[in-house]
This record gives C-alpha cells, structure tokens and sequence, in this order.
C-alpha cells in the first residue's frame, strides 16, 4: 500500500477551515448520508483497501453525531450513550462510563467546540456522575489537545480534572497504592469476576487492572496539563501518584505463572489472590503505558488474545477466556452479561493496546502488523447488520448476531472507540504536543494506487513536504495551530434546546402525529432514523398547514434572526413524510398578534430531505416563534423535523458579565414576566430541595476571584439564603436580606456582591434551594 497523509486533513492540530489537500472523492464516501456537508467540515477522509473498515469509519462518525446532545444554551454539546434518556443516566442524560471513549472518537473532529464543550462540562458541570463508573476522562482531555493544540483550554481544565480524580480518594486503598470498586461500576455487570460474589450483578469490590490503568493515566496526564501550567507542586504530586498506582498493577495484579494482569477481590481476600479466570480488561494496561517496557514477561499476556482457549473468537475477542467455568459465549439476555459476548467497549481498548504493544514495546511471537489487522478487520466485521454498517452493545462471539440490541434504545450505541483505532492505531498518526507531525502506520507494505510511486508521502495544505521509500515512522514539521482564543466563548447559542421535556424553552404545534413528540424536536439531539425515533411530524393532520411553536418563557424575549429545521423525511422508505412545500415564520409581536417575520428566504432556497434548511429573516425581538410548514398536499404528504434551532447572540444583555437567571439551566424553578425584571422576566419558586438555577457559560478570560453581583427579590422579612456550587470545584451559601420592593419586583440597587472564585472559560455556578425563598433576576460579574 502506498500512503499519503493529507496533513491539512488529518492533522485537525490546525483549527481554521484552512485550505486542504484532496486526494479522496469525499461524496462518493457520503452517499447516503443525512447531513453530508456536516461531515465535510468536520471529519477527516480516509481510503483503506480493506472495505470493511472503512465502511465502518464513516459509519462511525455517523453514529457518533446521533449522540451529540445540544445541551442547552451557556452548555453547548455533550455526548450521549443512548440515543434516549435513560433512567440512570446523570446531568443532560450523560453517562461518563464511555466518556473516555466519546473524547478519543470526538478529537478528530474538526470544529474543536464538540469536544471542549463536553470536557468543559465533565471538568466543571458532571458533579456526582463524575464518580457513576471508571473513567479516563482526563487522559482523554490531554488526547485531545495533542490533536487540537488548544493549549489555553487545556490548562484552564486543570482543576476541575484535579477534582474529579479526587472524588475517587474513598475508593483508594493506601496499603496497596490502588483504587477498589465493583464490577458493574466498572462498567460490567455479570461477569467472571461478579459471578463468584454473593452478588453476581454488580459484583463484590475490586482491584481492577482496567479502572486502575485509567487512573494511572489520568495522574499522567493532570500532571503533564500541570507542568505545561508550570504549576510544578502538582505536576510532581501527580508524577509521584501516578508512579504508586503503577506499582500496585504490577506488584499485585500480575501473574508471572498465568501471565496476565486480574481482577482481585478486596472482601475476604487476605492473602491477595487473583481472580481464576483471564478478562479482557487484563489487556487494557498497555495502552496507558502501565506495563514496564524494560521486562519481556509482560508480552506474554498477548498469547491468550490470539488463543482459541482464550479471546480468540470468530467476531472479536471475548470478555473473558473460553476456557473459564464462567464463560458463557451463548449468552442471549439482552443486557449487562460481560461473560462471553464481543463488546465494543473492550475491543476499542484492546486494539489501542494492541498498537501500543508494536509500538512502545515491540513485536512478539504472536503480535505483529498482520495480526494486528486481523483483530481490526475482525472489529469491523463484527460492526454490521443485515449487511449494512452497526453498533449496538454486545455481539455474539461465534455468531453474526447483536446480542444486546434493544429497538429503539441501544442503536449505533455510543460506548467504544473505532475511529480512533483507525487514524491513531492504523494509520499511526500520533498527536504531539510540539509543532510536528508523527506517523507511524501499523499497515503491511505493498499494494499500489494513486498513480505515484511507492513509499509514504506527506502533502500539507496541496505541497509535497515529506516522502520515503518505505513504510514506517515519519515526523515532519508543521506550522502552529492557529487556534481561535475566543473560540470556546459563547456568543451564538440555540435557544430552543430544552433537553429536560418540561418547562422552557415551550414547544407546541397545530397538529402532533401519534408517533410524534413536540419534545423531540427540540431535544438537542438530531437522529434522522425511523427507528430510533426522535422527531416531530405532522403525519395524518387533517390540515394543509400546521405550525410547530417555540416560546422562550414569560416575558422572555431574544432577538433572532433565523430557525434551522433538521428535514425529517421517511419518503424513501414508502412512507408519508417529507419536505413541505414552504416554510413560513411568524413572530409574536408585542401586541400579542403573530406577524410574519421581514424578508425571508432559505438556505437551501428548496428543501433537502434528511438535510438542514435555514429560515433567514430581518431581525425580530420576540418570546415566541411560530413554524408554519405547508405539507406536499398534492404527493399527500406531511411535514416533519427530527430538530429545531433557534441561533442567536448569547447572552443578549446590555453590560458586559450580565447573565439572566432564566437563560440558565432550571430544575424546579419558574420563569415569570416582570416590567422590572432585566431581560423581562426573572426567576423564581426555587423552593423544592433539588431545585436549581444555574448560569451556565459564565466566561472570565482569568482565573481568579469575582465580586459578583447578584440581582434579586426577598418579599418577607426574613433573611434567606442559596447554596452555591461553583464548577462542582467550591461551594458556599449565599446571604440575601429582605427586599424593600416586595416579591417579583427588581430594580438596579438591590443586589448582594458575592467573591466568587471562577475559572477561564466558561463557568457554571449554580445557586441551589437554601432556607427560606429569594428570586433571581440576574448575575453581573465585575470584570
Ligand atoms: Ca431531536
Ligand atoms: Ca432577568
């Protein structure tokens, strides 16, 4: 195989849509795709010989956008692990059990704003759903900025990722330098090392060779962020962490005689005796770099993956060995038995370690590129159904069969790595922290195409800058990434995300399908699919128009100038809905009347199925927003949307540092319209004890402490307070007197100043129900 690395494509070091080198025929990679310009901006284009493989690539970006979840105004995108909410999911329905995973995949995008928006929101928003499973979230942030260059948003995360790894300190075992917790804490539920505990679900505490590598690597890489800070206390604090960890997966999770790294019981376990069967989570250490480059014994572990008494399987090692009394590879529950099925999540993990193996410690009998490939090819393999590209939970080792597939639940589930398997472990392209570019491909050499000799050659922005006549390391220097500092900085957000289905921002229409929610369409989520389903359509309406309504809250009113609708159409299946023949906007002006909004026009001027059609208009002030779609009566079809945006200058306030207390994230709180409320409206009835009012995207370009003023009302005599938390890094209560004015009444003399520490970027503080009642109008940081 020839190689060329288009650098301007594949290095995404660079955050400008700079100029790009185009070898690939991008459309003929997107045939089918909902959205194909998205993925021309954002993704980088690779050809590889192997169909598979590659067929699974671009799937997998797809995949991976269904599970971008605008969160909300000030929040911006997370990432989701199911394309619903379910019940045991935390803050804006995330799961950070695949946080890692999600980061890793998400890097290579190149609008950075997906990615920093969701580690903004782990290092300073997830609070309790921080420590829900193993995670190895600050690892993966560090990942990221070797691919962006972003140096100003990594180190402005370092405390909240020092947080994060200290919400662990009650799972940290100081006699043996390890972290404990239980199987299904770690992400597996019934498996060989629960199965033998009073309970098999969850499984006893643990010494786990998978959770404690990733808190190895989280030490690492807190403590590189910290060095690049020159903060050297806790980049030494963090060195010497790391280094204990590390000894405690080597001096007591490895097996000379059984050459593996195992799950050890903390209950009952006084001697430290190894779990008796191999997992797969004992091959997870060598991509975090645990184990001693400098002793052979450790590449032993490798013989098991390739044996057919171990994880050798027909679709993808299995998660423990075949040859254990608690390997079941017939498993049919469709749910949580990490037992025997193939499972995305450990695959990822596997083949990163798989190319860290060839890499950092070398070639072994049984590992090398070619068997190397087959475990990818065999990854890929394992992603389709009904011949089409796939990812659901768990797959059947002997059988080409999804296991764990619930409909409408767990399609293209957001739980593993691939992408990344391809472009770092594949293709080796490995970020650095300087300004080059190091590749290093794990592909045999032959093979031809391109037109061009062989070798490897590098081409940046069109201009050949680097060439050799064989495969293998190359690094070449490459210009600075030029990042946007003001990129991360909220300034146009959507105002119709409401991802909570109650309350505001209100979704309304004429007419809802019975297959239909409202909430959908404004869910932050964007999934064109029939199944899963996430969509607002007008299907069966008796009427030739019906209008789909957005309304910001009482007395809440933006100035907007346009409305994204994301086109549901199910016309190619033989089914009734498609694009409208016209889209109109109307405004709720003043007077309580709908007006058609100035001057509109589309972008595009005709509507695509399954694509993104802009309303443009004049700019309007208004609260709400009124769709009106006229259905194809003609064809007898009706119109639908799997999303509705709303995009416009946030915050819209008139002094730098203001925040509205109703643009905020709201849990148990009510916006209300007030004459004297800034912005038109305040909010109030914080009185449920998990009610929260929380200003989102707070942005300071230094960190330090604020006085921060804080707008509000206290109609009683008596003294009332809230309880902060700042970043889910400080806390404090927060005093407010009686108010002279009386409830829902504001003016610009009634505040109490607040010294409030904050981070650079943006902040989230969260005023939580305290004693007694107050209302909040808005925030004003002093600058
Ligand atoms: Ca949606
Ligand atoms: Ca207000």
């Amino acid at each position: 195989m020839i190689l060329k690395v288009f650098i301007s494509i594949a290095c995404l070091a660079v955050l400008t849509y700079a100029q790009t080198t185009n070898f690939v025929d991008k459309d003929s990679k997107l045939v089918g795709f909902a959205e194909p310009q998205w993925f021309k901006d954002n993704i980088p284009f690779v050809e590889v010989p192997d169909r598979q493989i590659e067929e699974v690539f671009y799937y997998r970006f797809t995949s991976h956008k269904r599970h971008m979840h605008y969160s909300g105004a000030g929040v911006g995108y997370t990432v989701t692990e199911f394309v619903h909410k379910v019940f045991w999911s935390q803050k804006f329905d995330t799961i950070n059990a695949a946080a890692g995973h999600h980061i890793y995949e998400s890097r290579w995008l190149r609008n950075p704003k997906y990615t920093e928006d969701y580690i903004n929101f782990w290092s300073r928003e997830g609070g309790a759903g921080n420590q829900q499973y193993s995670e190895w979230i600050a690892n993966a942030a560090y990942a990221n900025f070797l691919v962006t260059g972003n140096k100003d948003f990594i180190l402005s995360q370092q405390e909240g990722l020092v947080n994060n790894f200290n919400g662990w300190n009650d799972r940290y075992e100081p006699t043996l330098d390890m972290y404990f917790l239980s199987p299904h804490d770690d992400a597996m539920e019934h498996s060989a090392s629960s199965e033998q505990t009073d309970d098999p679900y969850h499984g006893g505490l643990g010494y786990r060779p998978s959770f404690n590598s990733e808190m190895y690597a989280n030490a690492i890489a807190i403590s590189k962020i910290a060095r690049l800070n020159n903060d050297t206390r806790t980049a030494e604090e963090f060195e010497e962490r790391a280094a204990k960890i590390r000894k405690g997966v080597l001096d007591y999770l490895w097996d000379d005689e059984r050459t593996f790294f195992y799950h050890m019981f903390r209950e009952n376990n006084t001697n430290n005796e190894l779990l008796d069967t191999r997992e797969e989570i004992g091959l997870f250490p060598w991509r975090f770099g645990v184990p001693d480059p400098e002793d052979p014994k450790y590449a032993r572990a490798w013989e098991h993956l390739f044996d057919p008494q171990g994880f050798n399987s027909t679709y993808g090692p299995t998660t423990c060995e075949q040859r254990s009394p608690w390997f079941d590879g017939n498993q049919t529950a469709m749910c949580c038995f990490w037992n025997g099925n193939s499972w995305p999540y450990s695959t990822g993990h596997v083949i990163n370690s798989l190319a860290a193996q060839i890499r950092n410690y070398g070639t072994t009998n049984v590992v090398n590129i070619n068997t190397f490939l087959e475990v990818l090819h065999k990854y890929a393999e394992t992603q389709f159904k009904d011949g089409k590209p796939y990812v659901a939970e768990c797959h059947s080792p002997y059988r080409k069969l999804w296991v764990c597939d619930s409909r409408n639940g767990s399609e293209h589930y957001a739980h593993s790595t691939y992408v990344d398997n391809v472009l770092g472990d594949l293709l080796g392209i490995i970020p650095q922290a300087d300004n080059t570019f190091l590749i290093s491909p794990l592909i045999p050499s032959n093979g031809s195409k391109y037109n061009t000799t062989p070798g490897m050659k590098i081409y940046l922005n069109g201009e050949l800058v680097g060439s050799q006549p064989a495969l293998g390391e190359m690094s070449i220097t490459i210009p600075p990434p030029i990042v946007d500092e003001s990129y991360a900085r909220k300034k146009v957000e959507n105002y119709a995300a409401n991802l909570n289905g109650f309350d505001y921002p209100m979704p309304d229409a004429s007419f809802t399908s019975i297959h239909a929610t409202v909430w959908q369409a404004v869910d932050g989520r964007v999934i064109y699919d029939h199944i899963p389903s996430n969509r607002w359509t007008s299907f069966d309406s008796p009427n030739d128009v019906d209008w789909f309504s957005v309304d910001f809250g009482p007395g809440r009113v933006k100035t907007i100038d346009q409305v994204t609708i994301h086109v549901y159409s199910d016309a190619a299946l033989g089914n009734d809905v498609d694009c409208p023949e016209r889209v109109t906007i109307e405004v709720l002006s003043a007077s309580g009347s709908w007006e058609q909004a100035q001057n509109q026009s589309s972008t595009p001027s005709v509507c695509v199925p399954s694509d993104i059609l802009t309303i443009h208009f004049d700019p309007v002030k208004t609260q709400k927003v009124r769709i009106s779609f006229h259905r194809n009566v003609q064809e007898n079809l009706w119109a639908g949307m799997t999303e509705v945006e709303i995009w416009a200058p946030w915050p819209q306030v008139d002094e730098e540092g203001t925040y509205e207390a109703e643009d905020g994230y709201l849990i148990n709180a009510a916006i209300t319209a007030s004459d004297t409320a800034s912005g038109g409206s305040y909010v109030g009835q914080i009185e449920a004890d998990d009610a929260i009012v929380e200003f989102t995207g707070v942005w300071v370009e230094e960190a330090k402490e604020y006085d921060v003023q804080v707008y509000y009302s206290n109609g009683v005599q008596q003294e009332a307070t809230l309880n902060l938390s700042i970043n889910n890094v400080k806390t404090q209560v927060a005093t407010f007197p009686p108010t002279i004015n009386g409830w829902g009444q504001f003016d610009q003399n009634t505040y109490v100043v607040l010294r409030i520490p904050l981070l650079r970027g943006n902040n989230a503080i969260i005023f939580k129900h305290g004693d007694n009642l107050v209302e909040l109008d808005k925030i004003r940081v002093l600058v």
